[in-house]
């Protein structure tokens, strides 16, 4: 082979290299879709406490705002959404009626979370499954972990 054929073997094998670089590159950033949870857990309570919450972050990547209606958990006898705020130097849980999802929203301790009541927990669950309902999106579940609150 001479100097010319050598050159254009190697200008092929590096434009090869070049191109799956570049798909992989692709393959990684390629947008998400839809709606993303992360991070979802339930709080632990001691034997006894049936009261408790859950906490998540919803991730909007539909490109047009969601509104979770509701929250349900079948093993639950009933879930809201509420925000706590504090009143007059008084802590206050405020009931949601809906969250609106522009981007992301953080259901989180001390601020906006899924209030669970009546959710017997002496079977020592590892997780729970959390239904989420939205106004124009089909329902979806996700899988919150039981966590301990100071964990
Ligand atoms: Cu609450």
């Amino acid at each position: 082979m001479n100097r010319l054929g050598i050159l254009a073997v190697l200008n092929k094998s590096v434009l090869l290299v070049l191109l799956s670089l570049i798909l992989v590159a692709c393959e990684q950033q390629a947008p998400k879709e839809g709606i993303e949870v992360s991070d979802a857990w339930v709080r632990k309570m001691p034997p006894g406490v049936s009261n408790t919450a859950a906490f998540m972050t919803i991730k909007n990547h539909t490109g047009q705002a969601v509104t979770l209606t509701d929250v349900s958990m079948e093993q639950a006898g009933h879930v809201m959404m509420h925000e706590s705020k504090v009143v007059d130097g008084m802590a206050k849980m405020e009931h949601l009626d809906a969250v609106v999802i522009n981007d992301e929203v953080i259901f989180e301790p001390g601020a906006k979370h899924i209030m669970v009541m009546g959710l017997d927990m002496s079977d020592n669950a590892k997780s729970y499954n959390i239904r989420l309902h939205f106004d124009n999106q089909p329902s979806l579940d996700v899988t919150a972990q039981v966590r301990d609150a100071n964990q």
